[in-house]
């Protein structure tokens, strides 16, 4: 009885405290991402979308539908900190519903013309339209199927947490790009290849009897975003992932991901026909082996009916592939993609790779090997293509490749983990990276050809389009390691759906779904993102270097491991592909070429990735290239440090779980930029034969 008494008091006192700390936001564990749905924090806009969105209307019933019901009921439930009262029926609606349904299942007045402006938004697009319903002043969300459907209702969500006016409503969204994908890089031992956020996500072992709840939530935050894909394997393929006992699992993955619009790929092991199908070839021109992949992807379809296809890592790496027969690339993609083609399915070939036997200067590799292939491909075949020609370095030009293959759909893989930008310990931002390749202009038809029309397609009027970003989710609890991390699987998410959306507005509608609308911390954090990714360019690779890195774990500084990616010698620093060097500027179109070849008018940040420069030439500053390259070293290790303390001012203005643990990793950051700094400059040194200049004071600059 006492203890009864005393557990009763006790748990009182829990939740007292929960409720407390909760409202103070001192605990919170990042897992629920972006999706928070904290009641709003200003009174008078919450009562506004209360009187907004009265009632709410879900026409039909399907598992994809439930679904919105189900997001709508926490969602608006959350940020009005109210329930809001779910309708039966359309008849019942009152001033300010919100209605929710494809055309079929909504009986709604002609004259709103809705039907004409619904045609042009395909499969996935969206309307969002205030209109009078039966009188009343009412909200509408309607799409030609639910896909579209679950998508503008993750919209509305977004515009009531970014505080949105929604007072006139009148937006139509339809993708730019139609695969957009997540590439996981997980193994079937259930680790992840270049993750930093714990083990993956699928937990092989229990499947398919046991289904983690947490996949339904990784379906619904890709759902949050637009993403419609996902590749669940390595691309270092296990030919296991094609056996029944593995299909049947991907099949249980696959069933929970369904209604959220996400479809199943699996990365495939060339060799797959003589490691798991009995045969002594895979061969692409033997029959046998066409027969049983044909055999397989049947089998394939047969568990999972909306399969997506396959992507290919092919004679890279040590990976197998058709040239280990003779073939070529074309060849071996084509043969998938014959098997795919009667289920709609598609493959992606990957371009990367970098046999030394095609140039001595690796960055020109992928463009020999893939560009005289162009026209080749069967029409459900994707190039996948890197977004630089060596290997998701802290700053790279675009990949040339993106210009030279107008009669193949190209498809751009971005790397969301951090490989080589201090995995998650850094806090970096990685969408305006990503939009420095979009907006890359690689004049394949003249000014104006950027990679974003290349990859949407519209350059070259490709049906198909797509975009791929290595996942840097896992089992950690807040899912990516770094509670900063999450902002790139969302800008991630964003710009696959939209190109077009710039970074600084992506860092800040994630800051305020994350963080706060507190105007001074949104200003903060969105300063910090917005500067995060130059401050590691600076803390790593500045001017144009790559690939410093070691080799294990390319995490910590190795220059004098990586002599032949930097070149230094006494007469300067840098990678010569000029025309008198390598030659790769000539795989990228007039006038780009000539912009790039000449040291005067080359890009600083692109400046040692293409020439071999004098430690004393004079750059735009005046100062001499030494000098330069010590100021950028200093100015990373500075930033790093500045960063720490400007987070500092943010205690007690967000919640203090995620302020310390984001506080413990800009710690790191800020001890392993000054090593960065220090391997770097010390080792160059012995070239240059300089002094370190004094770090500038912060009037000098
Ligand atoms: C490199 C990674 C390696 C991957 C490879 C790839 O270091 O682990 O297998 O890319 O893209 O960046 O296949």
């Amino acid at each position: 009885m006492k203890y009864a008494f005393c557990s009763s008091r006790l748990a009182f006192f829990a939740v007292l405290f929960c409720l407390g700390s909760w409202q103070l936001g001192w605990a919170e564990d990042g897992y629920d991402l972006w999706l928070r749905y904290r009641p709003m924090a200003s009174p008078e806009i919450q009562k506004q979308y209360r009187r907004q969105i009265g009632t709410v209307f879900v026409a039909g019933e399907s598992p994809t539908l439930r679904i919105i019901r189900k997001e709508l009921v926490h969602g608006l439930g959350g940020l009005l900190g109210q329930d809001i009262p779910f309708l039966e029926s359309l008849s019942a609606a009152k001033a300010s519903t919100l209605i929710v349904g494809t055309l079929e299942d909504l009986p709604l007045p002609k004259e709103l013309g809705l039907e004409t402006r619904l045609r042009q938004l395909g499969d996935e697009g969206f309307l969002i339209q205030t209109a009078e319903v039966r009188v009343h002043p009412c909200i509408i969300i309607t799409a030609n199927t639910e896909r579209g459907l679950l998508y503008g209702s993750f919209h509305f969500l977004r515009l009531l947490q970014t505080q949105q006016n929604i007072s006139h409503l009148a937006l139509t969204s339809t993708p730019k790009i139609r695969d957009r994908i997540l590439n996981h890089w997980d193994t079937l031992s259930g680790g992840v290849g270049r993750g930093y956020a714990g083990k993956s996500l699928w937990q092989w072992h229990e499947l398919p009897a046991t289904v983690s709840p947490r996949l339904t939530d990784y379906a619904r935050a890709n759902a949050s975003l637009g993403i419609n894909g996902t590749v669940l394997n390595s691309p270092n393929s296990e030919a296991r992932i094609l056996t029944p006992e593995y299909l049947r699992k991907v099949a249980a993955l696959a069933d929970i991901f369904r209604p959220y619009g996400l479809r199943v790929f699996l990365s495939v092991r060339f060799s797959a026909p003589r490691e798991i199908g009995g045969l002594e070839t895979a061969d692409p021109f033997d029959e046998r082996v066409v027969a049983w992949w044909e055999a397989k992807v049947r089998e394939i379809y047969q568990w999972i009916p909306d399969f997506g296809g396959f992507l290919v890592k092919a004679n890279s790496e040590g990976q197998p592939g058709p040239q280990d027969y003779g073939r070529t690339h074309a060849d071996g993609a084509n043969m998938l993609a014959r098997a795919l083609a009667p289920h709609r399915g598609r493959v992606m070939w990957r371009a990367f790779v970098y046999g030394q036997g095609l140039d001595a200067d690796r960055a020109k590799r992928a463009y020999e090997a893939f560009a005289p292939l162009d026209g080749q491909f069967a029409s459900n075949v994707l190039v996948q293509v890197k977004n630089g020609p060596l290997d998701f370095q802290p700053r790279e030009p675009a990949h040339p490749l993106f210009g030279a293959m107008p009669n193949t759909p190209l498809l751009l893989e971005l790397q969301i983990t951090q490989e080589y930008l201090g995995h998650s310990q850094y806090l970096v931002f990685l969408a305006p990276m990503w939009k420095e390749t979009l907006d890359f202009d690689t004049f394949a038809h003249g000014p104006g050809s950027t990679v974003a029309k290349v990859v949407e397609g519209r350059l070259d009027n490709h049906a198909l389009s797509g975009i791929a970003g290595v996942a840097n989710v896992g089992s950690d609890r807040n899912w990516c390691g770094h509670h900063f991390a999450q902002a790139n699987w969302y800008a991630f998410g964003r710009l696959a759906w939209n190109p077009g959306l710039g970074a600084q507005a992506l860092a800040e509608e994630w800051t305020r779904q994350t963080f706060s609308h507190e105007p001074d911390v949104v200003r903060t954090i969105v300063t910090l993102m917005m500067d995060s990714w130059e401050g590691v360019v600076n803390t790593m690779t500045p001017l144009g270097l790559n690939v410093l890195c070691s080799f294990r774990g390319h995490y910590d500084p190795a220059p004098q491991a990586r002599a032949s990616f930097h070149k230094a010698d006494a007469a300067g620093l840098g990678y010569d592909r000029s025309r008198a060097g390598s030659g790769a500027v000539d795989q990228y179109h007039p006038p780009q070429n000539e912009r790039l070849n000449n040291l005067a008018t080359c890009p600083e940040k692109y400046l040692l990735w293409f020439h071999h420069v004098a430690w004393n030439q004079p750059l735009q500053s005046g100062r001499t290239l030494w000098v330069e390259l010590c100021r950028h070293y200093q100015a990373g290790a500075e930033q790093a440090r500045r960063q720490r303390q400007i987070w500092r001012r943010l205690q007690g203005r967000i919640d203090d779980q995620r302020f310390h643990e984001v506080e413990a990793r800009l710690e790191i950051q800020e001890r392993d930029a000054a090593a960065w700094r220090d391997a770097c400059l010390n080792y160059f040194q012995k070239f240059s034969k300089r002094p370190i200049p004094a770090p500038a004071a912060a009037s000098d600059e």
